[in-house]
């Protein structure tokens, strides 16, 4: 039986095999320090209202896709503590922007920012993982650069991604790129994402409707919920 969903530019996923054995959901980056008080992004003085807009589709959609069967996996964006593994450059444009020049690696109200074992690295309770699921500690901005996501998808057989969390011009169109340049089909929802400039939120989505669907397409999580009633 073909199943897929009503996205944009096609229905995805291309082939119309959308099952819990060869899809996964992947969530990234709902940390504190991308929407939460005190966190990174607010220290850097964006609008945290946007960053938590996917928060209670997310809510919606994790516990349908677990009780459907798909594969839930999280990812965590940050650095030892020690920082052996933050390039300076990445510090130093982080302390360009915002308060008193504190960036990635200083102490802020949620405790060192984008630091490992920190308040503000740790994924937001409203979205917590289930023991069991798989976690993603990432130094970059991509899912896949320095980490075993790679190997843990093949592992299991996945073949077709849904990508959702934040930001989806950042760490969301990284990893649905180099996703994509894997050979995995990609969905990226376009409400259980969100960056902070909505223009850029709009304008990652439009890039994926280009050239057929360059990287994959984009959907809003009803349609997926729709798809797997
Ligand atoms: C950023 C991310 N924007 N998770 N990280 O620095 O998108």
């Amino acid at each position: 039986m073909s199943r897929t969903v009503a996205a944009n530019p096609y229905a995805w996923p291309w082939h119309g095999a959308l099952r819990p054995d060869n899809t996964a959901l992947v969530v990234i980056d709902m940390q504190t320090d991308f929407c939460g008080v005190g966190g990174y992004v607010d220290v850097m003085g964006y609008d945290i209202t946007l960053t938590r807009a996917p928060i209670a589709p997310l809510q919606r959609l994790m516990p349908a896709m677990r009780a459907a069967g798909y594969t839930l996996i999280h990812t965590r964006e940050g650095h030892r503590p020690d920082l052996s593994d933050l390039p300076a450059n990445k510090r130093w444009r982080s302390r360009q922007i915002g308060r008193d020049g504190v960036g990635i690696g200083d102490p802020g109200p949620c405790g060192r920012i984008l630091v490992r074992g920190e308040p503000g690295w740790e994924i937001i309770p409203e979205l917590a993982p289930l023991p069991g699921e798989v976690i993603i500690d990432k130094p970059g901005k991509g899912s896949f650069c320095a980490t075993d996501l790679e190997l843990v998808l093949r592992t299991r057989g996945i073949e077709n991604l849904v990508l959702a969390g934040i930001t989806t011009d950042v760490c969301v169109h990284t990893t649905m790129r180099e996703a994509n340049d894997r050979g995995f089909e990609c969905l990226l929802l376009s409400d259980c994402t969100a960056a902070t400039d909505p223009a850029n939120h709009a304008a990652a989505l439009s890039m994926i409707t280009m050239q057929g669907g360059v990287f994959g397409a984009h959907a809003p999580s009803t349609a997926l919920l729709e798809a797997l009633a």
